[in-house]
């Protein structure tokens, strides 16, 4: 497995600020996991990608093209963020490769507002849907706790899967899964997209935008053992952690989990 850490703050004058140093840190506190919880041992190639955070349209596109060049050697492939709007040429490289792949994305963001070029981490999901990277019926959001009226407007207009927070919780969770498997099984390939802020922040309080009532590491990682199960995942990403944000590295150490978990 290749692992590409791409340090992507969006600008760091902004807020965004300490997300570059997700990676890294991500990267050195994988060192401290064995074998995976279904006994994998988890081999990777760490890659990093060289990027210019004061550009961000020129930053997308290395992105892409590191990528591309990788998955045309048909490698699975993870990445460490970094901002979520990685997401976008990084799917964008994905869908190129495979045709018809479709998106499963943790978050309690649905990252669909209007926009403005470059997508960012706020509406990166409606550019992939409205320039047709992805087809809006192979899109699944997981966790979502907290959109705008506009957002709503937009799933419910495209009829976008949504699975928000309030549907996953207590018994539901398995339902949740067995819906999502059942969709995801027709891709011909997937990619998981999992934004740490899908958890709940008392389990990854180092992220910008902390949303009460989210998942557990638990439920999560339940959810990437059922998902594993369906063999078309051909790439992931794991975003948004911010180790400035951070308690005690747990955050980090809960991203570098979920890698394991996925390998
Ligand atoms: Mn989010």
């Amino acid at each position: 497995m290749k692992l590409f850490k791409i340090p992507l703050n969006a600008g760091a004058l902004s807020k965004r600020h300490g997300l570059e140093k997700g990676p890294d840190k991500i990267a050195e506190t994988l060192k401290d996991f064995h074998l995976s919880e279904t006994g994998m041992l988890p081999l990777f190639d760490m890659i990093d990608i060289r990027i210019d955070n004061s550009n961000l349209e020129e930053a997308h596109n290395t992105i892409q093209n590191e990528i591309q060049r990788e998955l045309e050697k048909n490698y699975y492939i993870g990445l460490l963020g970094g901002d979520h709007s990685l997401t976008y040429p990084a799917f964008k490289a994905f869908a190129k490769q495979n045709p018809g792949a479709g998106i499963i994305i943790f978050d309690a963001h649905p990252d669909v507002q209007e926009y403005h070029k470059p997508p960012t981490h706020e509406d990166y999901l409606r550019v992939l849907i409205e320039e047709k990277i992805v087809d809006k019926s192979n899109v699944i959001l997981v966790g979502i706790r907290n959109m705008s009226k506009e957002e709503k407007k937009f799933i419910d207009e495209n009829k976008i899967k949504v699975y928000s927070m309030r549907e996953t919780s207590f018994e539901s969770l398995i339902e949740v899964a067995d819906s999502v498997m059942s969709v995801a099984r027709l891709w011909p390939k997937a990619y998981i997209s999992i934004d740490i802020d899908a958890l709940d922040p008392a389990f990854a309080p180092g992220t910008g935008y902390q949303e009460p009532g989210g998942l557990t590491t638990r439920e999560l990682i339940y959810f990437i053992h059922r998902l594993k199960m369906l063999r078309n995942i051909g790439m992931f990403d794991v975003v948004e952690v911010n180790p400035e944000k951070d308690v005690n590295e747990m955050t980090s150490k809960l991203a570098a989990k979920i890698i394991v978990e996925l390998s």
